[in-house]
């Protein structure tokens, strides 16, 4: 394994220039996989349709990806990108990793081609549920990496599969009778297990050493691998700017986003965060500074903690009771 102090070195294939929001995660997320796959081999990304790449492949302004000046015939450092539509990230990437075997056997590469697929968290497990779950049935040796905002953020910040309980979005409204999202999330990190994925891994660069090290192993390996990144949205979640690093770090300590790694025949490591609630962090924590939980916590003067708003009991209780069960059921995972 590279040692993170080499992998920071190294070039990455996300570069300045794309209109991703300031402050948005998934701009980090990308500089930092960028560099983990400059690696010896060649690599090719899908991109489903998702601010990361509605963001980064704007014609005439497509500079966003690219390993620096390198031509296309410099084999390990060559990258080459396809966006196909909205839902299909997977299905593209099985085909490229089909097209670059066939060719392979041909002996018409030069060099190993490493293949990964992108997209958001409604791309993936909403509209494309199915596409993901038959991608990892076929057991593709690929690497999908799905970026989790819990909103549809580039078409209007909708609610989707991940959106956490009690959230505000546009289509989840907060009134006297509703307290925003209803719904507690799909377990995806179960089921992509549940699938047959022989890697599954959820990763923030909140913890720099553990994603490097995981999305290392995940690209490596010869099994579908799954990396779900946890990204705070800075426009659809609505913090301060600054923010981002500290929430990610939270979203995990707290419970609601477990760092967590599954290697094929081995148990389901989870990190960063205690199962015991009474050692996390208050879930106030992570919600007080976004205004999407504007109507369920809030910042107390005389402390200047934040707190619960009186009468909020019932939501917040099944916020909790939501992570609890979410954390014991990936530590059961065998
Ligand atoms: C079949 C189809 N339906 C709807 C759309 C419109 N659309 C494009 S991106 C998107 C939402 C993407 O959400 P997500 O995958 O979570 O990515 P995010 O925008 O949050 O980064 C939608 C609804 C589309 N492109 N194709
Ligand atoms: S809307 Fe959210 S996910 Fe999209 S670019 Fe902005 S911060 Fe990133």
């Amino acid at each position: 394994m590279a040692r993170v102090a080499d992998i920071i070195q190294r070039e990455s294939c996300f570069q300045p220039g794309s209109t991703l929001c300031m402050g948005c995660m998934e701009s980090i997320a990308f500089q930092n996989i960028g560099k983990l796959t400059d690696n010896g081999k060649k690599t090719i990304f899908a991109l489903g349709t998702f601010c990361g790449e509605v963001s980064t492949l704007q014609y005439p302004n497509p500079v966003a990806w690219g390993r620096g000046e390198t031509t296309p015939e410099k084999w390990e450092k060559s990258f080459g990108v396809i966006h196909h539509v909205f839902e299909s990230a997977p299905g593209v990437a099985e085909g490229i990793r089909d097209t670059a075997d066939m060719l392979a056997k041909m002996g018409a590469l030069s060099g190993p081609v490493q293949v990964a697929a992108l997209s958001g968290d409604g791309g993936a497990l909403s509209i494309g549920l199915r596409t993901l779950l038959m991608t990892i049935h076929r057991r593709v040796p690929i690497t999908i990496f799905v970026l989790i905002n819990e909103i549809f953020a580039n078409t209007g910040f909708q609610f989707g599969p991940t959106t956490s309980p009690g959230s505000e979005t546009s289509t989840t409204p907060v009134s006297e009778l509703v307290d925003g999202n209803p719904a507690t999330p799909l377990d995806y990190i179960g089921l992509t297990v549940a699938a047959g994925a022989g890697f599954v891994a959820q990763v923030s660069p909140a913890f720099p050493k553990f994603f490097m090290q995981t999305v290392e192993k995940a690209l490596a390996s010869s099994e579908t691998a799954v990396v779900f990144i946890p990204a705070p949205c800075i426009t659809g979640w609505k913090f301060g700017e600054g923010e981002t690093v500290n929430l990610a770090r939270l979203s995990c300590e707290t419970g609601f986003f477990p760092c967590f790694v599954k290697e094929k025949g081995q148990k389901g490591q989870i990190k960063f965060v205690d199962l015991d609630p009474a050692k996390r962090p208050p879930i106030e924590n992570f919600m007080g500074p976004q205004r999407r939980f504007h109507h369920l916590v809030k910042k107390d003067s005389k402390t200047d903690t934040f707190c619960m708003r009186p009468g909020k009991e019932a939501m917040m209780q099944k916020i909790r009771g939501w992570i609890q069960n979410h954390l014991d059921s990936l530590n059961q995972l065998t």
